[in-house]
């Protein structure tokens, strides 16, 4: 009987509960068809209303073979796998015969641009009408939190003021602390492991060190100066290194940070998919490491200890909320600062190879202007600042490197509102572009630099000497970007790879390549930042011997 009732009233409320069901579905078919009609009908026609008046031209699309654009996707993956990336963008710029044009790819549409006028009004005229956009805050935000490199808005703001004193041309002028990472440098050159000597003599007599990757040295040499610079307290990942040791440390989790937050930014939307434990025990290493230099420095206040090497962290931890921030913030400093710098001077190493005039004439002109290293190790600061930056050869390497290879090659900026860009509408590409919000706007620096009708017929030869005469126009030359969101880092970067340089050249009199396969093509190897790649290993980029100056 009870059963009765019971089986009854539950029939009752399982129509109950599918009529419910119905009515939701319903609900939601509606719903989604008005969103249909105002995504293919409503919107369209409101931007196109809205372009109209504004003056806007039309933007061509690039043209698709498979649905969603896969065929993009795919071909970006084979360029990837070749090393050719930055060349690709290139040639679908090409293609399309304009600097401006649309994409189409997984049910996103976005701008790409490479026109002076358009970048400087993303950057700097138009700032406050573009944010960072979502993929990338959302992905950083885990990793790097308030981190200056992570945020928009207010919190930039407040994040770039914390960050000012530090980066004054006073204190990065401060070359002292690099010559004794550049000697761990050079001793991983000189041996194979601690003590053991790796170079051997050629017929001559003269002695040229085993094969070396300097794309793997590098950013080692950038990790153990930069943390010593932020933190009071270096890696030492060189060192590690000398001693084959492979354990997981600062090095080993910016290293698998790289290729994990590059998969992320790949799956956009569905990025929390992928790689969550190893993230967490990433940001355990890194969390340890920035906490240990922390204690350290509070140690040496109750010590009475020298604490000039904590100046930077000092204030650091003065401006910032908390411990956490701190962390944040000189997390993202090495994330910003390590791998960009390091692809910097392995770019200049892998173009002097390639071209030996220029890597002869360099070599001439710092023995010039500061002498042999001998000189160098005896007075310990022949090598300034104030030098590197009068040595107008060097800063014209310098140059000519940032243009022809982009460490970012491509960026990107989201419309905050509804707005414009200069140029690239219309049948002749002159006039103005219709950007709703929301739109994605990526930007190419690569091809940027590389423009013909900017640069010259011959924009993709290495050319130093071309900056004796020119000055770049507005905007046509933006390795560090521009306007408010400028690279920070510019002048510590420039520094930096400035010294490496100088310091090789002068122990170094000759270089030879060792991947070199007789074709004029370019290896790059992406991964946040565009570093040389090679013929033999993506990762061993650079591989080259070098002999020892006499
Ligand atoms: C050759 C080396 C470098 C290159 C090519 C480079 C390039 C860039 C570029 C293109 C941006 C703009 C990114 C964007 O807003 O989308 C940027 C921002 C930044 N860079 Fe560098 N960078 C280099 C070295 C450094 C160094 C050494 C540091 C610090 C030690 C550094 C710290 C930063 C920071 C903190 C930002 C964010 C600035 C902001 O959003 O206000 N960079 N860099
Ligand atoms: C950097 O320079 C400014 C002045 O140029 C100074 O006030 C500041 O304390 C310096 N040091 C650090 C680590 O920020
Ligand atoms: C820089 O170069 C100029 C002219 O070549 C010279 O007068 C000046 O002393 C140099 N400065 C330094 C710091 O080497
Ligand atoms: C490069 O070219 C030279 C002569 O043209 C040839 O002897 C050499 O084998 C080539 N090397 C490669 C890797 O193709
Ligand atoms: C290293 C570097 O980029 N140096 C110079 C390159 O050219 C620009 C623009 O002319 C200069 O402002 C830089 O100082
Ligand atoms: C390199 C880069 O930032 N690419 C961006 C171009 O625009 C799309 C949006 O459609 C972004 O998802 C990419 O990340």
């Amino acid at each position: 009987m009870f059963s009765e009732v019971f089986k009854h009233s539950a029939v009752l409320s399982l129509t109950a509960e599918r009529s419910r069901a119905e009515l939701l579905l319903g609900l939601g078919v509606v719903i989604f068809l008005i969103k249909l009609v105002d995504i293919l009908v409503v919107r369209p026609w409101r931007h196109w209303l809205k372009a109209l008046q504004l003056g806007c031209g039309s933007v061509p699309t690039e043209s698709r073979k498979w649905p969603l654009g896969l065929d993009i996707v795919r071909n970006g993956m084979l360029a990837d796998r070749d090393q050719r990336l930055p060349e690709y963008v290139t040639a679908r710029f090409a293609a399309m015969d304009r600097y401006t044009w649309r994409m189409k790819v997984l049910g996103s549409s976005n701008f790409i641009t490479a026109e002076p006028r358009n970048i400087q009004a993303i950057l700097a005229t138009q700032f406050d009408d573009f944010k960072l956009s979502d993929v990338r805050t959302t992905n950083l935000k885990l990793f790097l939190g308030r981190s200056i490199f992570a945020v928009d808005g207010p919190a930039w703001h407040s994040a770039r003021e914390v960050m000012r004193p530090l980066f004054t041309r006073e204190n990065v002028s401060n070359v002292c602390l690099l010559e004794s990472h550049f000697q761990t440098m050079m001793r991983c050159l000189l041996e194979s492991s601690e003590g053991v000597v790796s170079t051997s003599r050629d017929s001559h007599g003269r002695t040229w060190t085993a094969p070396v990757s300097l794309a793997v040295l590098l950013p080692r040499f950038t990790l153990d100066s930069a943390t010593e610079v932020f933190l009071g307290q270096s890696a030492h990942s060189l060192e590690s290194m000398l001693r084959g040791e492979k354990k997981e440390d600062l090095n080993w989790a910016l290293e698998q940070m790289v290729p994990l937050l590059r998969m992320r930014l790949t799956l956009r939307g569905l990025y929390w998919i992928y790689g969550n434990m190893e993230l967490r025990r990433i940001a355990e290493v890194m969390h340890k490491f920035t906490n240990d230099a922390m204690d350290k420095a509070d140690a040496t206040v109750r010590s009475g200890e020298n604490r000039a090497k904590y100046d930077f962290l000092d204030t650091l931890r003065a401006r910032c909320a908390d411990r956490d921030e701190v962390r944040e913030q000189v997390l993202g400093l090495l994330a910003a600062g390590t791998d960009t710098t390091a692809a910097l001077t392995g770019w200049v190493f892998y173009s002097l190879i390639r071209n030996p005039r220029v890597y002869t004439k360099l070599r001439d002109v710092v023995m010039q202007h500061f002498g042999t290293s001998a000189n160098a190790k005896n007075t310990g600061d022949s090598v300034t600042f104030e030098k590197l930056k009068n040595c107008t050869y060097l800063q014209h390497v310098l140059n000519e490197t940032l243009r022809r290879h982009s460490v970012v090659p491509l960026n990107s900026r989201c419309a905050k509102r509804d707005t414009t860009l200069p140029t690239g509408g219309g049948p002749d590409g002159t006039q103005p572009i219709f950007v709703p919000a929301g739109t994605e706007v990526n930007f190419s620096t690569h091809v940027l630099h590389r423009r013909r009708d900017l640069w010259g017929p011959g924009a993709d030869d290495f050319v130093p000497e071309r900056w004796e005469k020119r000055r770049p126009g507005v905007f046509h030359y933006v390795p560090f970007n521009g306007g408010p969101r400028i690279c920070i880092g510019q002048q510590f970067a420039l520094t930096e790879a400035g010294f490496v340089i100088v310091r090789m050249l002068q122990e170094f009199d000759a270089i030879e390549g060792l991947d070199l396969d007789n074709t004029s093509r370019d290896y790059s190897n992406f991964g946040i930042t565009c570093a040389p790649g090679s013929s033999i290993d993506r990762h061993e980029g650079v591989l080259c011997r070098l002999r020892l100056a006499k």
